[in-house]
């Protein structure tokens, strides 16, 4: 999702950007000695990091041997050919489940390793904090601008669906829409409905994207939130209106919460001018309607 926004936006405003791209089944990123041949080959000025095995909390919490290993390879793999290979400038995206499950909210960049994580996604937060690390070790001892970027929970088009791997705003997209479709009087959705998570348009942490690699001094890693959070339940409701499902809307506390809020401050990178522009509302609409083209034309992603 985030890789294709980004070759869709640097097309629309960077024309003159020559974008290098590789697709999962071209190169496998773990690989370090096949990811050295494809800098060496391509030679990129900068590195934009955007791949990584990522999902919902049930594919986290059920595949933490996947989530660790792949993560932590990839950018291992990749930081390391990006040095070695000459690249001057590298962005790797993490997320801001790299901070403590209770970390004082809204969390700021030094909430970094003060207390333990929420144990639901540790695995996937260890490799992410691992790759943030990497960067600043060779920002500081080799003088290199590799930096990163913390997204909040991310949402928009190229989401993935799969009914048990996404994520929950694409989740609940597709639940509600089947439901609707077959005319059942209830969803539950899990969960006991009141964590509290904060969602990002993907477009926007685009352009934060565009604009922290302009940037002549990055701070070693920032966060790039909305800037306000809402209830899983609240959400739920808000998400059956944008989709038109009118039954029941029921918990289900067998499945796992999570970490009980995760709300960003992000005053450090609007201090050097970035901002989100796409409402919640108008962000979710737009949501929408790329699941529905999606499905018309058979290219949603399910996986
Ligand atoms: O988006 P989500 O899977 O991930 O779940 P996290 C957020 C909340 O929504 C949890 C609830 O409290 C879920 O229990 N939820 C309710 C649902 N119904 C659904 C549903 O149908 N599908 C899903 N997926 N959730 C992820 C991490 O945590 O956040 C990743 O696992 C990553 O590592 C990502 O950091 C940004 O917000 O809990």
């Amino acid at each position: 999702m985030v890789g294709s926004a980004v070759c869709r936006l640097l097309a629309d405003r960077h024309p003159h950007v020559e974008v290098i791209t590789c697709a999962r089944n071209q190169l496998d990123l773990r690989d370090e000695s096949k990811v050295r041949s494809f800098f060496e080959a391509s030679r990129p000025d900068a590195v934009l990091f955007a791949a990584s095995r990522v999902g919902g909390i049930l594919a986290n919490s059920t595949y933490p041997v996947e989530f660790l290993a792949d993560n932590v390879r990839m950018a291992i793999a990749t930081i390391q050919s990006a040095y070695t290979t000459g690249v001057k400038r590298f962005l790797y995206l993490g997320s801001t489940c790299i901070y403590p499950k209770f970390a004082p909210q809204p969390i700021r960049e030094e909430a970094l390793l003060t207390s333990p994580l929420e144990t639901t996604n540790e695995a996937y937060a260890l490799a992410k904090i691992v790759g943030l690390k990497l960067c600043q070790y060779y920002r500081h001892q080799h003088g290199v601008l590799y930096h990163s970027a913390m997204p909040t929970n991310l949402y928009g088009p190229g989401d993935n669906y799969h009914p048990d791997h996404s994520h929950v705003i694409p989740g609940l997209i597709r639940k509600f829409h089947d439901a609707k479709d077959a005319d059942l009087p209830q969803v539950a959705i899990w969960g006991t409905g009141t964590p509290r998570r904060e969602f990002l348009y993907v477009d926007d942490l685009v352009h934060a994207l565009i604009h922290l690699l302009a940037h002549p001094d990055p701070p070693d890693w920032v966060n790039v939130g909305y800037g306000s959070d809402i209830s899983i339940l609240e959400l739920a409701h808000t998400i059956a209106g944008v989709v038109g499902y009118t039954g029941a809307i029921t918990t289900d506390p067998s499945k796992p919460d999570g970490t009980p809020r995760k709300l960003t401050d992000s005053s450090l990178l609007r201090s050097t001018g970035w901002k989100p522009t796409v409402s919640f509302e108008e962000g979710l609409e737009r949501a929408y309607d790329d699941f529905l083209r999606s499905r018309e034309t058979g290219n949603l992603r399910s996986r």
